[in-house]
């Protein structure tokens, strides 16, 4: 069977190497095989407040990323959620099968809402609309980081429960969740994951940070007690957390990082380190400035958009008609 691939990264600022090795990277791969769309989840942004003109151009430097980390558009479908109005209108659909409780019990939400001021009903309702991105398009798999495990169960839930109540119409999502790398954590806080929104630059690795910058913040990034470069996420997070990045980015196993560094301690390793991902980001960022210039991502984008409502026009269709709408 091909799979059929649904993801989506919000624009709300520039992607971290969290982001890269947790989500994107696997996209690029999942291309290979399956029928994938990739989205920006732009309505997902406005859920906390975004200034028009950085949310245009987060959209379309976000565009331009996913291009340059190795979608190819030709083979899976690139868009921006607000491009195609389905996922609105299901979205309002499902927060009418999903419920309060189940919805106050996201830690995303407790984690966003904390501490703020005003909170809007967006940020709560925010599952539902993520729900009707995936289901939107019988989706078999969902590559994502960790932190969105305990959503896909709820999309699963609110699936199967609108699936009883009117007979089968959206298909089950499995997530994809990647064993290693599936949190990459905070330069600062190994305790805490590494975010595109936090408010310390030096908490994450930017993919458009030039080699200065990289080098730098990883010089700075906190490592553990003892000397010894071993990967053990208890007793050394900070220390496996740099030994992840570096994995995935070198395309090694742990163990034969564990290898490498035997014995060497932690400076020559964070030096080679700060190479590694210098090296992995040069050809990401190279293909970036380009297609900035080029000026054609947004045609490609609206071509994307196209595909993706005429894939997703029937199950809107099956969903108005299960509702009991008027034709
Ligand atoms: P923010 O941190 O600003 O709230 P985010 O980066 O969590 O946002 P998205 O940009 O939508 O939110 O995330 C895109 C993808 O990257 C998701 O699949 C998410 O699970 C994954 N992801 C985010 N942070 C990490 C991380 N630290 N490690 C691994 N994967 C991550
Ligand atoms: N909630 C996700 C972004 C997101 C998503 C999706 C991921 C919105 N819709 C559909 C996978 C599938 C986040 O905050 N990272």
């Amino acid at each position: 069977m091909t799979h059929r691939v649904f993801s989506g990264i919000q624009p709300s600022g520039t992607m971290t190497i969290g982001n890269y090795l947790g989500a994107m990277k696997n996209f690029v791969k999942l291309q290979e095989t399956a029928d994938c769309l990739f989205c920006i989840v732009d309505l997902h942004a406005i859920t906390v407040p975004q200034d028009p003109q950085a949310l245009r151009q987060n959209t379309l430097n976000l565009a331009a990323l996913y291009l340059a980390a190795g979608i190819d558009p030709e083979r899976a479908t690139l868009f921006v959620q607000s491009h195609v109005p389905a996922h609105a209108e299901l979205g309002w659909m499902l927060q009418c099968v999903a419920y309060y409780g189940e919805l106050g019990r996201m830690t995303q939400f407790k984690d966003k809402s904390a501490k703020k001021e005003v909170v809007t009903a967006g940020l709560f309702t925010y599952p539902a609309l993520m729900a009707a991105d995936i289901l939107l398009y019988q989706t078999t798999l969902v590559p994502v980081g960790e932190d969105q495990k305990q959503h896909l169960e709820l999309t699963r839930d609110v699936a199967e429960r609108f699936n009883n109540k009117y007979g089968e119409t959206f298909t089950i999502p499995e997530p994809y969740i990647p064993e290693v790398g599936g949190r990459i954590m905070s330069l600062e806080d190994p305790g805490k994951k590494m975010s595109k929104s936090d408010e310390s630059a030096g908490a994450y690795i930017s993919m458009l940070d030039d080699p200065a910058v990289i080098r730098k913040k990883i010089a700075r990034a906190v490592t553990d007690s003892e000397r010894e470069v071993r990967y053990d996420p208890a007793a050394k997070p900070a220390i496996s957390n740099l030994m992840t990045i570096y994995a995935l980015c070198a395309d090694l196993s742990l163990e034969a990082v564990e290898q490498r560094y035997a014995g060497q301690g932690y400076g020559p390793f964070k030096k080679d380190l700060a190479e590694v991902v210098v090296e992995t980001l040069a050809p990401i960022q190279s293909r970036y400035q380009e297609l900035t210039r080029s000026g054609e991502v947004e045609v490609l984008l609206r071509k994307g958009a196209e595909r993706a409502a005429e894939k997703c026009a029937n199950t809107l269709q099956a969903v108005k008609e299960r509702f009991g709408f008027l034709a």
